[in-house]
C-alpha cells in the first residue's frame, strides 16, 4: 500500500466534504486493504501526574488555573504504576500510555523516576507510550533508550485555531516537540479533539498538517471533546456521532498505514455508534474505566463489544520498531 504524503489542501477539503456513507465506504475500503483490519489495539491510560498544570489549555481538567474536581497529585511511586500495568496487561491491553500534566519535561529527579517506570513496564512485555509535554531531543533520546516506544503529543486543533484553545504555547511549540520525537526514533503519536468550537476548515487544516508530515504518524488519536466543569469548554455541545466517523474516515483514507484511535469520548457512544467508527478505519481504543481524569468504558463491557462486533484485540509489538519501518512514500 503507497503512502501520500503532498495531499493539498483541496484534496483534504473535498475528501471530508463527502456524503457521510460514501466516506466510510471509501474508508472501509481502505482498511479492509489491511489484512488485520478486525484487529484493535489496547491501549491503557494512567495518569502519573496529575493537575496543577501551568498551561491554559481550555479544554483541560487539569490546567491549575480552571477550579475543576481534579485533585493534584504529585508524581507516582514506581510500585504504583507496575501494579495498575499489571492489571490492563491482565485485561488485554498491549500498550500502556503514561500522562503527566506538565508543560515541559524538566531534567530533574521526577524524570529519572519516569525513566525507571517506562523500562520496568517495557520489561513486562508492554509497549510504552508516554506524554509528559514538551521535550527536547536528549530528553526524548532518553526516553528511546529507557525502553519508550510511543510519544503523544497532539495537535489539537488547526495552527489558526490554537491560540483560541491555548496561549501558553505555539503551534511550533508542538511541532518542534513532535520533531524531537520523530529524530529520536520514538513512535509519533499526534491527534486532536473534535467539538472545541472548531470550524470544519480548522478540522481540515489539522488532518492535513498530519497527513503532509514527510512520515505520517504511527498513530493518530482522534479525541471526542469530554467537556468538564470549570473549564471555559464546560458548556460546549456533545460531539456528534456523524463528526467523529469523518474526522476518522477522512484520517484513514489519508493516512493508510496509520493507526486511528477512537479516543475520548467513548463513554457517551453506543456500541452501535462505535461501530461505525470501526468501519471508518478506527483500530484503536483507550480501554479501562477511566481516561486520565474522566470516566470511560470498563474492559468487560468493551470486550463484549468487540465480541459482539468481531474484533480482536491487536497483540504488543506487531509493527516494526519505527527505526525499521521504510514506507513507500509517494512524492
Ligand atoms: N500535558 C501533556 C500535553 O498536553 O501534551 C500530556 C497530557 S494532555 C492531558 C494529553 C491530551 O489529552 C491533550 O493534548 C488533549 O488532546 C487530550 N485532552 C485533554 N483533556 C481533554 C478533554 N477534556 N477532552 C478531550 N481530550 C482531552
Ligand atoms: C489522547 O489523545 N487522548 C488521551 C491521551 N492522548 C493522553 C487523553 C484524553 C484525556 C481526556 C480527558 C481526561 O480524562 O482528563
Ligand atoms: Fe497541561 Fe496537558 Fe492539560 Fe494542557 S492538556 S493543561 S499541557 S495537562
Amino acid at each position: 500500500m503507497q503512502v501520500k504524503t503532498n495531499w493539498t489542501l483541496a484534496e483534504v477539503k473535498e475528501i471530508y466534504n463527502t456524503p457521510l456513507l460514501d466516506l466510510v465506504y471509501r474508508a472501509a475500503t481502505v482498511h479492509r486493504e489491511n489484512k488485520a483490519y478486525a484487529e484493535v489495539q489496547i491501549s491503557s491510560l494512567i495518569s502519573i501526574k496529575t493537575g496543577g498544570c501551568k498551561e491554559d489549555c481550555s479544554y483541560c481538567s487539569q490546567a491549575a488555573r480552571y477550579t475543576t474536581d481534579v485533585d493534584v497529585q504529585p508524581l507516582m511511586a514506581i510500585d504504583q504504576v507496575m501494579k495498575r500495568a499489571e492489571v490492563a496487561q491482565r485485561n488485554g491491553a498491549s500498550r500502556l500510555c503514561m500522562g503527566a500534566a506538565w508543560r515541559e519535561v524538566r531534567d530533574n529527579s521526577d524524570f529519572e523516576r519516569v525513566l525507571e517506570m517506562v523500562t520496568k513496564v517495557n520489561d513486562m512485555g508492554l509497549e510504552v507510550c508516554c506524554t509528559l509535554g514538551m521535550l527536547t531531543y536528549e530528553q526524548a533520546e532518553r526516553l528511546k533508550n529507557a525502553g519508550c516506544y510511543a510519544y503523544n503529543h497532539n495537535l489539537d486543533t488547526s495552527s489558526d485555531n490554537y491560540q483560541n484553545v491555548i496561549t501558553t504555547r505555539t503551534y511550533d511549540d508542538r511541532l518542534n516537540t513532535l520533531n524531537n520525537v520523530r529524530k529520536a526514533k520514538l513512535s509519533v503519536c499526534s491527534g486532536g479533539i473534535v467539538g472545541l468550537g472548531e470550524t470544519d476548515d480548522d478540522r481540515i487544516k489539522m488532518l492535513h498538517t498530519l497527513s503532509t508530515f514527510e512520515v505520517h504518524p504511527d498513530s493518530v488519536p482522534i479525541n471526542a471533546l469530554v467537556p468538564v466543569e470549570g473549564t471555559p469548554l464546560q458548556d460546549n455541545k456533545r460531539t456528534g456521532m456523524d463528526e467523529m466517523v469523518r474526522m476518522i474516515a477522512t484520517a484513514r483514507i489519508l493516512m493508510p498505514k496509520t493507526m486511528v484511535r477512537l479516543s475520548a469520548g467513548r463513554n457517551e457512544m453506543s456500541i452501535a455508534e462505535q461501530a461505525m467508527c470501526f468501519m471508518a478505519g478506527a483500530n484503536s481504543i483507550f480501554a479501562g474505566e477511566k481516561l486520565l481524569t474522566t470516566p470511560n468504558p470498563d474492559f468487560d463491557t468493551d470486550m463484549q463489544m468487540f465480541k459482539v462486533l468481531g474484533l480482536t484485540p491487536r497483540k504488543a509489538f506487531k509493527d516494526k520498531k519505527p527505526e525499521e519501518k521504510k514506507e513507500e512514500t509517494v512524492a
